[in-house]
């Protein structure tokens, strides 16, 4: 049996699992139900990434011991798949000695090769998305990926010797123009590739969350080498020799856009230093949106796949097929590798027209043909070479598109095939057969669109798996469809006579017009605050005592303010090119009093001050905030 290995990014465990995540797991469990189905041996594995630097503090912040704090989110993840009904194979936590003992091993064998050396650090990381990026990448010290401020870090590190692979990357790249996918993606790569690579950092001195490096313990394993090599522990390495030569390498990594560097140059280049071989392909998808914002956890424009799930059964009646729904919507709206935007109209289209016109009611119609024509018994009938022709056809166009990671074409082309079915019940019209009293004719009619079900139920089921159960049992046919092999099964005619059917619950009936929104909208969620957000701001009056330019930094002013504190504050404002010192000392300003401290430039800055601003850069027009008459420092603004 030829083997299928594919795998999902491992998710940052402390992020909540929101329909962005659910995406590229649904996508990844399709692939692995249809390959399946095709017989294929297939490895499915998924996980949380556990060392990351944010987990540790979010755990300090609950006065929680960070293993604790792990152990108790790696359910919610799990229990997010499960209810989606996503056939993992493996589940991988990053912090399980299985996997820390392949990331010691892994790092000590680089470090005998040659290939990890020490040396100073110093650029901008990104503490959320834990990536790291040098001076020229980085504009007003924001993440290029995130938005969030940089921090300035200088340490001594270990690093890998990244760029001794460009050139082999780069000819991979060039004889295999199918390892990065879509085209697009490939094509940044290549730039990255051809504007050159520069060695990385690879360890960290600052932290004790994490793997430490065997040779020089003090150091702890970048938390994205620690996650990447999360593929190879699953597959067996080192131990398990025989599982790693059956299932490696990869045949596919699915990951979003923003994580292709990691998984199309930084792991492959490990691997080669490895002497292991490199994957055979990565997908990199696009972002869903709200109003044109990528979904993410910063933005608070998260739809939670568990509630829009159980919102969905209000509709259909049945959780199982709620969740279909879902599975249905999120592939089939946007082609795999372009950016869609999430809409609760589009989602109610697809299921009206789609889900309760085309599927649902070609059940309804078929079924009571047959029991009110033959007791509800699959009556022997002559197969319609014409409609057999079509399917043979839907199956080879749907394998294609399928092969190929386009799931919205596949589901395009499966829909066509019902409307061919459709289209059949009205060209042969079975109701005046019956008037008409031509029963063979009807039986012929009955037995193909009854087989077309059949040929329905196993084309959806990698996709709709509990609504291709439920078609296959309406059917009589015994067991479960996801177990049957399509090149075995697919063929026009295999449907036995005499089974009898059975017409199960309405599938996706109308939702009630005056049903509540199933998602919150994107603008209130994202613009409007609880008064207790607000409140959790501090914001107080304070007196300008000092103001001073900062050294090499002409945007910014370095303030001592009286807040009404025992100490006054140290706080680093850009307002330099809109006050002078002098303008500034003496007078009443409006502090955030509750930030968290921040180094910039040098200088701990220990609050904020506001102002008003309009217009950017040259025609920036700024004012600050002050309070009338005379109030002393320290007081409440709220
Ligand atoms: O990056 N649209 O984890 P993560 C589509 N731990 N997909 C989205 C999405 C959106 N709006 N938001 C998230 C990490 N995703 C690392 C990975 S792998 C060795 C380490 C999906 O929790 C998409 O697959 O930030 C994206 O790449 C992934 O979630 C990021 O998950």
């Amino acid at each position: 049996m030829t083997k299928y290995y594919l795998t999902t990014p491992i998710y940052y465990i402390n992020d909540q699992p929101h329909i962005g995540h659910a995406y590229t797991t649904i996508a990844a469990d399709v692939l692995a139900r249809y390959k399946r189905q095709r017989g294929f041996d297939v490895l499915f594995c998924t996980g949380t990434d556990e060392h990351a630097q944010k987990v540790e503090q979010s755990a300090a912040k609950r006065n929680l011991s960070t293993r604790d704090f792990v152990d108790q989110l790696a359910g919610t993840w799990q229990k997010t798949w499960d209810l989606l009904e996503i056939t993992y194979d493996d589940f991988i936590r990053t912090s399980e000695p299985r996997h820390m003992r392949v990331v010691a091993r892994f790092v000590e064998e680089l470090y005998a090769k040659g290939d990890i050396y020490k040396g100073n650090y110093q650029g901008w990381h990104c503490f959320w998305d834990e990536a790291f990026f040098v001076e020229g990448d980085v504009r007003d010290r924001l993440c290029p990926d995130c938005g969030r401020e940089l921090q300035w870090v200088q340490e001594e590190n270990y690093f890998f010797r990244l760029s001794k692979y460009n050139q082999v990357l780069l000819d991979h790249f060039l004889a295999h123009p199918e390892f990065v996918q879509p085209d697009i993606r490939y094509n940044e790569m290549l730039n990255v590739l051809k504007s050159g690579l520069r060695d990385i950092s690879i360890s960290r001195s600052s932290l004790t969350w994490g793997v430490p490096l065997p040779f020089d313990p003090k150091h702890i394993v970048y938390v994205w080498v620690d996650a990447l090599l999360n593929y190879i522990t699953v597959a067996g390495w080192p131990q398990d020799q025989e599982k790693f030569e059956r299932y490696w390498p990869a045949d596919v990594h699915l990951v979003g856009k923003e994580i292709n560097r990691f998984h199309s140059i930084i792991w492959p280049a490990l691997l080669l230093a490895a002497g292991l071989p490199m994957p055979r392909k990565v997908f990199a998808h696009g972002f869903w949106t709200r109003e044109g914002q990528k979904i993410s956890k910063s933005l608070g424009n998260m739809i939670d796949p568990i509630a829009l799930v159980e919102e969905l059964s209000q509709w259909t009646g049945n959780r199982k097929v709620a969740v279909d729904v879902f599975r249905y919507f999120i592939l089939r709206e946007v082609p795999f590798g372009a950016d869609g935007d999430f809409t609760e109209s589009s989602l109610k289209m697809r299921f009206l027209a789609d889900l309760a016109n085309d599927l649902g009611n070609l059940l309804n119609r078929s079924l009571p043909l047959v029991e009110n024509a033959f007791d509800g018994t699959i009556p022997f009938g002559r197969p319609d070479p014409k409609l057999a022709a079509e399917a043979e056809a839907a199956k080879e166009r749907v394998q294609t598109a399928l092969d190929e990671l386009a799931f919205s074409d596949a589901l395009t082309q499966i829909w066509s095939f019902l409307g061919k079915l459709n289209k059949y019940i009205d060209e042969k019209a079975p109701w005046r057969l019956v008037k008409e009293g031509r029963p063979e004719v009807l039986a012929d009619v009955l037995y193909n669109l009854l087989e077309g079900l059949r040929w329905t139920a196993l084309l959806i089921a990698p996709f709709l798996p509990a609504t291709a159960q439920i078609f296959w049992q309406s059917l009589g046919l015994p067991g479960q469809v996801k177990e049957r092999i399509w090149d075995q099964e697919l063929k026009w005619g295999l449907l036995p006579t005499g089974l009898s059917v059975s017409r199960p619950a309405p599938l996706f009936p109308r939702p009630e017009p005056s049903s509540p929104p199933l998602v919150p909208a994107a603008n209130s969620i994202q613009k409007r605050l609880p008064i207790e957000d607000f409140a959790k701001l501090e914001l107080r009056v304070g007196k300008v005592l000092r103001a001073e330019p900062i050294a090499g930094a002409k945007k910014l002013l370095q303030l001592t303010v009286d807040i009404g504190e025992p100490e006054s504050r140290t706080i680093v404002a850009g307002i330099a090119l809109h006050y002078t010192p002098a303008q500034l000392e003496g007078r009443t300003v409006v502090v955030l009093a509750n930030l968290q401290p921040a180094m910039l430039r040098g200088v701990a800055s220990d609050g904020m001050i506001l102002a008003a601003a309009t217009g950017e850069k040259e025609t920036e027009q700024l004012a600050l905030l002050t309070v009338e008459g005379e109030i002393p420092p320290g007081a409440k603004v709220s």
